[in-house]
């Protein structure tokens, strides 16, 4: 996986926001995706996140998961620069606790979209677990780990048990 060409790519504006996106290479490796994984901040690194935004496409990227904490604007601005889709994971903030964050990525004018996630690690593992449904649709091996997940998750549901006499 190391040495094959990256398909998605997992951005975040800060190294802070590896916790929970963290969670979203998790899933990634776990389907044995190629990925990158980097901080690229929008406010900090603008020129980077450009020249990330705008090779995306041409380097075989076919995903682009990016969290953001506060004023979330890197999935946004990535997302006007490519038609790479991007996946918004938003991330908890110290004050708002995540609220600002979504919203930012949330409600993007039309005609450039990103798709936004629950608020946290639920977020950043589903956003991998979408990149991964999108790859699949051309990966019948894909496809059948990924079936395989949904199983494993409904027999681990049906197992549980309640603790009432
Ligand atoms: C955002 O500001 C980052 O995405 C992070 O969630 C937040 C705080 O960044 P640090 O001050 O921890 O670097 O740009």
């Amino acid at each position: 996986m190391a040495d094959q060409k990256p398909l998605v790519g997992v951005i975040m504006g800060s190294s802070s926001d590896w916790d929970v996106m963290s969670n979203a290479v998790s899933i990634l490796k776990q389907f044995g995706v190629p990925f990158e994984a980097q901080v690229i901040s929008a406010h900090r690194m603008p020129d980077e996140m450009y020249a990330y935004a705008k090779s995306a496409r041409a380097r075989g990227l076919r995903a682009i998961i990016a969290g953001a904490g506060g004023a979330a604007h890197l999935p946004g601005m990535v997302a006007a620069m490519t038609i790479v889709p991007v996946l918004g994971v938003p991330v908890p903030s110290k004050y708002l606790r995540g609220e600002d964050s979504m919203l930012s990525i949330l409600q993007m004018p039309k005609g450039v979209p990103v798709s936004t996630f629950a608020i946290g690690e639920a977020g950043a593992a589903n956003a991998a677990l979408t990149a991964v449904a999108m790859l699949a649709a051309t990966d019948d091996a894909l496809a059948d780990k990924l079936e395989a997940f949904r199983v494993s998750q409904t027999e681990v549901a049906k197992a549980m048990t309640l603790p009432v006499e």
